[in-house]
């Protein structure tokens, strides 16, 4: 596939995404999406954030701030923080029922559950971009406690064996929400009978193109189990199905302290313990989730005790964070720029679900579509170990897909075709950070 977009054709798309962004601000923080998502999202405005600096160092700040008022006693930064009337999303703030928790924020109403780790990672990266050196470092020092207990919310209430993984209790926390890596955990839940689920996302979306109504059953039941168990962490861990070590989640972490700790010493903090955590991660990933075998990272089901083992693009994540030896380095590319792997020769890299894996469905969420949070990842991934070629390639592509076919929430890997939410927040913003990091153009 050949690319063609030209300098002028970059300053028009990066006005566009911009234009996405504003319109997309509503009060202090932005929605995902107008049509589908329109509360602040956890790591969607840690993206947003990041394509806010290029431009307004200042919005990017609150973005992050805004994010922070949600943040619970216990550390926990919450998926979604409300603040819109719940009739536009299902579930709103009473199916969560964190009001009355002892733990949740006075006044803001939000989900019970949390999503990937970015936010030190993005921290930094607005503190990189920000024009003025003192405001950034007075950002910095302002959220640096809310970092501490956002990390040491994992460390306490996720880590369950000595490999110093954390676990995620439902497939909303992953953020790769019907992945089909969390399929045989889900095919052993059984919600009762009595959960009802009002979806709204399908109003606007094709049903083709996001998660079953079985799969949505099975999300609100695991909700209602954190409302029995009053959203008490230990108990959930011990107790909740749904239990597993997921790479991709462990690796966003893993970068996130890495990130904690480059802050840390801007703010002139003390982080041995984070500096500790970090290097057992490393060997957690490497000694329990690597499988030489298969050539491989895994996630692990901690409920089922078992491995799953599904060729999916966040099994390649810890390249990211620069984890595999030149030996698995090498196997993870190989399969990577492989036509029946990531890389089409018609089409657009890189599917979120192998070309060849049985589960593959090119218009599915999270279940083979091109995202460009994944691709944006990859792109510094192929650049990390020397492949700038295909880091070229893949930036020029991502680009271009948007360009074409508008700012969607993910595309068709063949035909290009936008998908999901229209006018989708990270996109913009992250076509905007490919934008303004590139040398190629
Ligand atoms: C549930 C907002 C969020 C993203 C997730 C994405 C999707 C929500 C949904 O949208 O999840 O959290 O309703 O499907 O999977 O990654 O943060 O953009």
């Amino acid at each position: 596939m050949s690319t063609s977009l030209s300098k002028t054709d970059l300053q028009i798309l990066k006005q566009q995404a911009k234009e996405v962004l504003y319109s997309n601000r509503t009060e202090s923080s932005t929605i995902p999406s107008p049509t589908l998502y329109p509360h602040q999202w956890n790591w969607d405005s840690a993206f947003i954030a990041i394509g806010l600096s290029h431009f307004d160092a200042r919005l990017a700040y609150e973005e992050i701030l805004t994010l922070f008022e949600g943040q619970w006693k216990n550390g926990m930064v919450p998926h979604i923080k409300f603040h819109r009337a719940e009739k536009d999303y299902y579930p709103g703030p009473s199916f969560w029922a964190c009001d009355n928790n002892p733990n949740s924020p006075e006044n803001i109403k939000t989900s019970g559950i949390t999503q990937p780790p970015i936010l030190a990672l993005a921290a930094y990266r607005i503190y990189l971009n920000s024009p003025v050196r003192q405001e950034a470092i007075e950002f910095l020092q302002s959220i640096y406690s809310n970092l501490c207990s956002y990390h040491n919310f994992f460390r306490n209430y996720r880590v369950s064996d000595e490999t110093g993984l954390v676990s995620i209790i439902h497939p909303w926390e992953s953020g790769l929400d019907n992945s089909p890596r969390w399929d045989n955990a889900l095919s052993i839940i059984k919600p009762k009978s009595g959960t009802q689920i009002k979806r709204t996302d399908i109003k606007t979306v094709g049903e083709s193109e996001r998660p079953s109504n079985v799969e949505y059953s099975k999300y609100a039941y695991l909700i209602e189990l954190f409302i029995e168990a009053d959203y008490d962490q230990d108990s959930i861990l011990s107790t909740c199905p749904f239990n597993i070590q997921p790479v991709l989640f462990n690796t966003l972490l893993y970068m996130d302290l890495e990130a904690h700790i480059k802050i840390a010493e801007i703010v002139n903090a003390d982080c041995s313990e984070i500096m500790l955590w970090k290097l057992q991660l490393k060997s957690g990933i490497q000694n329990k989730l690597w499988k030489y075998k298969i050539g491989r990272y895994v996630d692990y089901d901690l409920h089922d005790q078992s491995l799953i083992i599904c060729d999916t693009l966040a099994n390649y994540a810890p390249l990211a964070a620069g984890i595999p030896n030149e030996n698995q380095a090498d196997r993870l590319f190989k399969i990577l720029r492989s036509e029946d792997g990531y890389w089409p020769a018609n089409g657009y890299p890189l599917p979120t679900v192998s070309l060849s894996a049985a589960e593959y469905d090119p218009d599915k969420y999270w279940r083979g579509p091109v995202w460009i949070n994944t691709n944006w990842l990859m792109i510094q991934t192929f650049q990390k170990y020397g492949y700038l070629d295909e880091a070229q390639k893949l930036l020029r592509l991502s680009l271009q897909l948007v360009a074409e076919n508008g700012f969607y929430e993910y595309f068709n890997p063949f035909s290009g075709n936008g998908l999901g939410a229209d006018q989708f927040s990270w996109t913009a913003a992250l076509v905007i950070d490919m934008i303004e990091n590139n040398e190629w153009y």
